[in-house]
């Protein structure tokens, strides 16, 4: 990053990977680092929340009272949910363009004012709710009209957003520059899963811009009387479509990371990309499930867009979670590395923590937060979660043990690829994804239970000893809260071991030796899942890479085995991935109907 981490660029700028044989400039590399770190410390400022947090909703330990609660959880949410994905979204939107396709980072000046505006953005919004005084309230995630907080705060948000827009158009520009230097040649499929992700970005951001300068200028009185129902509508674009960006960035990098790490292939290019497409047009649609109890929308409009327009996408969930695990079974059935039903799945370098954390990304997801997604984005059955702490214990079911962790292996892999060292404490590093997902997981299911068995409400710092002024008591949570708080701590020193890991690969600075490390994280042999990079090409603008031959002082990649080709891919039989498959769908249904179970019960109220 800036000379700070390497400084083996060739005359025009441009390396050739050690491991992947990829073509890299260093103006996409410095800025693709410098927004990875900086997500890396937002991770950490918010994992101090995911501390104070849940040991506060642990009863037994009840560490804050209400008037900090919500400060903190603002902040455990803002840091984790926002600040820690999206600089993580920009540095991939950067690998997945620029770095993919083998060009310079356009604008580099734009990619910096851009960091810039967002890292203001985010130390505003950290410094105004940890400030808050007077009328001003903690705002949560969400910072519903009309509750009052400070004006800095918006503002705080809308330069980040701005500051995101501005980051993400050198990749815009990097896509259109290569369309017009090749028109004919279709984008490779992680450089196209990149540009949808930056579209939906786009209208997640317009949908911000207009949701909190609305309550911008409600809060400083140019409007007098803000609509709760309307400022609902336009913060879920924003609130639901960043976490569809996250969605897709996270199923770009399965894409990427099961293919380079574990010999996977794209067994149908045409149905996975068909797939994203599918997420162009519905996915945005979902976002009405957050107002599926709100009575200022009329029930049609919670129909529609909750079940037509949202299975849309749901349906390229479920192609997207049988092709990943279909790519993996074949490609490694292809090269010798399969055998029975599962010997495929077996095999894998279980070992590397970037492969590992990608994996129980792909199983924890599906599992626990796919399923209650589809499930509580259903209107009667949403009466069931919402706001209660199940809710939580989804989207922890997919922005932590998805997300996150998916995240977090493609940090893995690019301390050792892109900053060229190799991992300390490789036998912590090998169990953290373990630790971590597994605890983590525990913790989900925890709240869901709480959430669904006994009524638990989100959001709220006193229930189960007494919910203060009335004789209802929730105590009966008290064994299930227990199991959540001792996980919670083991999930939060998972957490704190990808950090020990990350800090100590980057001081230990020992580098990385090409060829054993091409062994292990390009089994495959070549880095792009639908087969190779695509070729140097002549370039009117002359910022693609030329051909990797001189200049370079890297050696170029030990050759891996050779790519294998569509038709012994075609061939390979997937009987395994359908197996899991089938039992993901037989959980599926259970929950379905185990839910509609627990509803059930609820209407014998009163008769
Ligand atoms: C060790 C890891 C974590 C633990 C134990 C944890 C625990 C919790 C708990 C217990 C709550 C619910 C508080 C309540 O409603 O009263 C919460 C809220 C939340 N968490 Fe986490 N969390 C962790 C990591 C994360 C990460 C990595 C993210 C984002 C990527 C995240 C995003 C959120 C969000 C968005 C909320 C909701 C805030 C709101 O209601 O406005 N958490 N967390
Ligand atoms: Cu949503």
């Amino acid at each position: 990053m800036f000379g700070l981490f390497r400084d083996d660029y060739d005359d025009d700028g441009f390396r050739t990977c050690s491991v992947t044989g990829m073509r890299i400039h260093e103006t996409v590399e410095d800025h693709a680092q410098l927004f990875g770190l900086t997500a890396v410390v937002a991770l950490v400022w918010g994992g101090v929340f995911a501390f104070t947090v849940p040991m506060t909703r642990w009863e037994l330990i009840g560490l804050l009272d209400h008037t900090n609660y919500y400060q903190h959880l603002t902040l455990h949410a803002w840091n984790l949910l926002i600040f820690w994905m999206v600089f993580m979204e920009i540095a991939i939107l950067y690998v997945g363009g620029p770095m993919v396709l083998g060009r310079r980072l356009p604008l580099p000046r734009f990619a910096k004012a851009g960091w810039g505006l967002m890292v203001a953005g985010a130390v505003a919004i950290n410094y105004t709710v940890w400030t808050l005084s007077g009328v001003n309230e903690a705002p949560l995630l969400t910072a519903y009209v009309p509750l009052p907080t400070a004006e800095g705060f918006y503002a705080g948000v809308i330069v980040f957003l701005l500051g995101a827009t501005i980051a993400a158009l050198p990749f815009f520009v990097a896509i259109w520059k290569e369309k017009r230097a090749n028109p004919g040649r279709s984008l490779p499929m992680v450089a196209f899963a990149a540009f949808v992700t930056g579209i939906i970005a786009v209208e997640a951001i317009v949908g911000g811009l207009a949701a909190f300068g609305y309550a911008l200028a409600w809060r400083t009185e140019w409007i007098a009387n803000g609509d709760p129902a309307l400022y609902r509508v336009l913060y879920w674009t924003i609130g639901h479509g960043s976490q569809q960006i996250n969605l897709v960035a996270m199923i770009t990098v399965w894409y990427f990371l099961t293919h380079v790490l574990g010999g996977a292939r794209v067994v149908s290019e045409k149905v996975s990309r068909t797939a994203f497409i599918l997420y162009l047009f519905f996915i945005n649609m979902g976002a009405a499930h957050h107002l599926l109890s709100d009575p200022a929308v009329t029930t049609g409009w919670r129909v529609w867009n909750t079940s037509y327009a949202f299975y849309g996408a749901t349906f390229a969930s479920l192609v997207h979670a049988f092709a990943i695990p279909a790519g993996l079974e074949a490609g490694r059935r292809a090269r010798g590395e399969g055998g029975g039903l599962l010997g495929w799945l077996t095999s894998a370098p279980w070992k590397n923590p970037a492969f590992s954390a990608t994996i129980l990304s792909i199983v924890l997801f599906g599992f626990l937060g796919g399923t209650t997604g589809v499930i509580m984005g259903q209107m009667q059955l949403n009466m069931t979660w919402h706001n209660t702490l199940a809710t939580v214990g989804h989207f922890h079911g997919t922005v932590v043990v998805g997300t996150t962790l998916a995240f977090m292996g493609l940090v893995y892999f690019l301390l050792q690829t892109s900053f060229g060292r190799e991992l300390a404490f490789p036998r912590l590093a090998s169990a953290q994804p373990y630790f971590y997902g597994g605890s983590m997981g525990v913790v989900v299911l925890m709240m869901m239970y709480v959430g669904l068995l006994y009524g638990v409400p989100r959001r709220t710092v006193q229930v189960v000893r007494e919910i203060p002024g009335t004789d209802f008591s929730l105590s009966a949570a008290q064994p299930l809260f227990a199991i959540f708080g001792v996980l919670a701590l083991l999930a939060i020193l998972g957490g704190l071991s990808f950090v020990i890991v990350a800090l100590g690969t980057l001081l230990k600075r020992k580098p990385l030796s090409g060829g054993a490390a091409a062994a292990t994280l390009l089994p495959g042999g070549d880095p792009m899942p639908d087969g190779g990079t695509p070729p140097p090409t002549d370039d009117p603008d002359g910022d693609a890479a030329g051909s990797p031959a001189e200049g370079a002082d890297d050696p170029p990649a030990e050759p891996g085995p050779a790519p294998i080709d569509d038709e012994s891919l075609h061939a390979q039989d997937m009987r395994g991935t359908l197996a899991i498959c089938l039992a993901f769908m037989a959980v599926f249904v259970i929950t379905y109907v185990a839910n509609w179970y627990l509803l059930s019960r609820l209407w014998s109220i009163g008769a």
